[in-house]
């Protein structure tokens, strides 16, 4: 089917999760939607507030700006403008902007017919946002007895992000050890390698060179046959790539609610179970391997 008399037999109302009829039609290529005008509305909030808190000073170094969260001293409450209120209100436009985003999604799904998958992928996205400002500073809050909270938050700058993951990476002690960031940048590593070989194993079938004939799935499956002994198949290549991408953001989520909330000393401290198990001598000698000084950073 041709994409004009396709769009023209797909493009229909309908399938919309509220508002009915309202806001059910397209602006040019796009779907709008009540979810795309919440969407418009909370993005341009949230920026306009970026802005006026850049305005506020005290650069417009593009690298430097940054809006902070409020201090310890705030814990779960709200903060005047100027020290941290403008980061709790941008939180909140943009939360809303990420989860209205995904229900459009939902609703062109349920428009089109198809299933969830898309949506479903970029809530994963939306849960490392979540549980980074807003689920580990209500935990820390929790923890702390109320001393500290938002202040745990991520501030939206370019340099200053960085220097939070720094800082919030060495406050517990090399963070390379946290077994679930371990997990994380395996699958991340794994989504790398499974994309290139699935790009080069399609291209090189479909997209061989001037005069030479399109290969079939069948070349595809073989040539992983005659490789590695095994081809998951030219479906299940999709389904390992989506496992393998929401692992690394379901792992990535996990490593940091558990810093803090869970485990407050070192992470290489957190190996010492590995040193304890039966299998190994429990003499004096493995004690002091446990001891040495880069496992207590
Ligand atoms: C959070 C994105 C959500 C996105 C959404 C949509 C817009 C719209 C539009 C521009 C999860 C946003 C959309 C804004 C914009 C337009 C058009 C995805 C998210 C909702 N680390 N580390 C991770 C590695 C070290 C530390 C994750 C590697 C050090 C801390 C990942 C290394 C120390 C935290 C990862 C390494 C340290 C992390 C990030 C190597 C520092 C986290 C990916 C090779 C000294 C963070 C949930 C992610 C995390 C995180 C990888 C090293 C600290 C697994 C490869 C040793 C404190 N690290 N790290 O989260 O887990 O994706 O966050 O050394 O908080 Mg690490
Ligand atoms: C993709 C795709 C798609 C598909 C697909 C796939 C991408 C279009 C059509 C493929 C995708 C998958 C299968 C899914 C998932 C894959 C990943 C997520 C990537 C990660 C993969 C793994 C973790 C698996 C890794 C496994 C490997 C590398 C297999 C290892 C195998 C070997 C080491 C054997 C290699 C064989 C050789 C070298 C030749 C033959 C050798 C033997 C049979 C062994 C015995 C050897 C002899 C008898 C010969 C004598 C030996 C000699 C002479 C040397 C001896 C020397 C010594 C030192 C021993 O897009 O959709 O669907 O499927």
């Amino acid at each position: 089917m041709a994409l004009l008399s396709f769009e023209r037999k797909y493009r229909v109302r309908g399938g919309t999760l509220l508002g009915g009829d309202l806001f059910d039609f397209w602006a040019g290529p796009f779907y709008v939607g009540f979810f795309g005008v919440l969407t418009i509305f909370f993005a341009t909030l949230g920026t306009a507030l970026i802005i006026y808190g850049a305005a506020l000073g005290p650069t417009w170094n593009i690298w430097q700006i940054s809006i902070n969260p409020p201090s310890d001293e705030y814990g779960l409450g709200l903060a005047p403008m100027a020290e941290g209120g403008l980061w709790q209100i941008i939180t909140f436009c943009a939360t809303f902007a990420f989860i209205s985003w995904a229900l459009r999604e939902v609703e062109i799904c349920r428009k089109l017919g198809m299933g969830y998958h898309v949506p479903v992928a970029f809530s994963f996205a939306i849960l490392a946002f979540v549980s980074l400002n807003i689920f580990r500073p209500i935990l820390m809050y929790i923890k702390d007895g109320g001393d500290s909270g938002w202040s745990h938050g991520f501030p939206y700058g370019i340099y200053s992000h960085l220097e939070w993951v720094n800082n919030v990476g060495y406050a517990y002690g090399n963070f390379h050890y946290n077994p679930a960031h371990m997990i994380a940048i395996t699958f991340f590593f794994t989504t790398t390698l499974a994309l290139a070989l699935h790009g080069g194993l399609v291209l090189s079938s479909t997209n061989p060179g001037a005069g030479q004939e399109v290969k079939t799935p069948e070349h595809e499956d073989t040539y992983f046959r005659d490789f590695i002994g095994y081809s998951v198949g030219t479906l299940g290549i999709h389904r390992v790539g989506l496992f393998l991408a929401l692992s690394a953001v379901f792992w990535s989520a996990v490593c940091i609610i558990i810093s803090g909330p869970f485990w407050e000393d070192a992470w290489s401290d957190w190996w010492t179970w590995w040193l304890e198990l039966p299998v190994f001598p429990q003499d004096d000698l493995v004690r002091e391997i446990g001891d040495l000084p880069y496992l207590d950073e």
